[in-house]
């Protein structure tokens, strides 16, 4: 396997910058050779872009590429948004010699070529398989006993003859990637729904993106979970800013909204803080107080 390049689109760095320094502190600790994909641009956006001018997207999409192809790496995202353009134009580019030649006319303009040398990867499939539950779960030092609500995603599953990961309908890896931590993973009704966020219905339809969101969040706090867990800085943002949006109508769930990086950061004892926790819109401070206790209660057992 080649090294990784972190990939970090859009919105981890202007709104979620917590996701990003939790992922560094994770990978670090657990020994995984990374580095930063310097000058890459938005990957761009699936929903938005593939939707309207398929090319521009490729276009787009394949200069990022290249950028790690030049530095013989792979691609690590923590964005299912990102994981899907760039997985899904790297596909395209090495299967389509038509549609590849079209797009490098493109990049021959800044001197770029697509070659197809690399791969694309998103951080929960990756831990999946190329680190594994039980390696994660001698790694943790303080197992994190929450009762969680496992939000996957529409583009880190589907479509599932690329994604390869299981089930598309019923999925386990996320679930067992979050119970290797020490938590449980709770069903509840919808869980593999979208948050309302994709495809441009959160800019576009704001009401009917959180009525979707509010579908959701009701049905998990009735789960009786003590947060999210996600795995897509959208998602992350839907949940988070979408609860402070219903709050206002007056519908309130005050459920912590937790990236796995994060959640995977603090049981391996880093400090809420230190992942970011208190950058989203919904603080709980009785939720942190509640990892810090767990956290200590970990040192101590060792
Ligand atoms: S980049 Fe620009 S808007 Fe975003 S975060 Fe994920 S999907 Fe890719
Ligand atoms: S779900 Fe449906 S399209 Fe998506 S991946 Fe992230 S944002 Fe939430
Ligand atoms: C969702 C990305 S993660 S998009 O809105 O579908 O482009």
């Amino acid at each position: 396997m080649k090294e990784l390049s972190l990939f970090l689109g859009c919105l981890i760095p202007n709104r979620y910058p917590g996701i990003e320094k939790a992922t560094r502190l994770v990978l670090d600790r657990l020994d995984i050779k990374w580095s930063e994909l310097k000058e890459a641009s938005c990957c761009p956006a699936p929903g938005v872009f593939r939707s309207f001018d398929r090319i521009t997207w490729l276009t787009i999409a394949s200069r990022n590429l290249v950028l790690a192809e030049y530095k013989n790496t792979d691609i690590l995202t923590i964005c299912n948004g990102c994981f899907s353009s760039l997985m899904d134009a790297n596909n395209t580019l090495k299967n389509n010699g038509e549609i590849r030649d079209e797009v490098n006319s493109h990049l021959k303009k800044i001197n770029r070529e697509f070659s197809g040398t690399i791969e694309v990867r998103h951080i929960i499939e990756f831990l999946y398989k190329d680190i594994g539950t039980e390696k994660l779960n001698h790694a943790i030092e303080k197992p994190l006993e929450l009762n969680v609500a496992v939000h996957y995603g529409c583009h880190l599953l589907k479509p599932g003859k690329d994604r390869k990961l299981g089930s598309f309908e019923c999925p386990v890896f996320f679930d067992e990637l979050v119970e290797a931590l020490g938590a449980v993973s709770i069903p509840y009704e919808g869980k593999t729904s979208c948050c309302g966020a994709g495809g441009g219905v959160r800019s576009a339809m704001l009401e009917t993106s959180l009525e979707m969101t509010g579908y959701k969040l009701e049905r998990m706090k009735k789960a009786g979970v003590d947060c999210i867990v996600d795995a897509c800085p959208f998602c992350h943002l839907q949940y988070d800013t979408g609860q402070a949006e219903l709050a206002k109508s007056g519908k309130k769930y005050d459920l912590p909204v937790v990236h796995y990086s994060q959640l995977l950061g603090m049981a391996l004892g880093f400090l809420p803080e230190e992942v970011g926790l208190h950058l989203n819109e919904i603080v709980n401070p009785g939720f942190e107080e509640k990892i810090r206790l767990m956290q200590k209660q970990g040192l101590s057992a060792v």
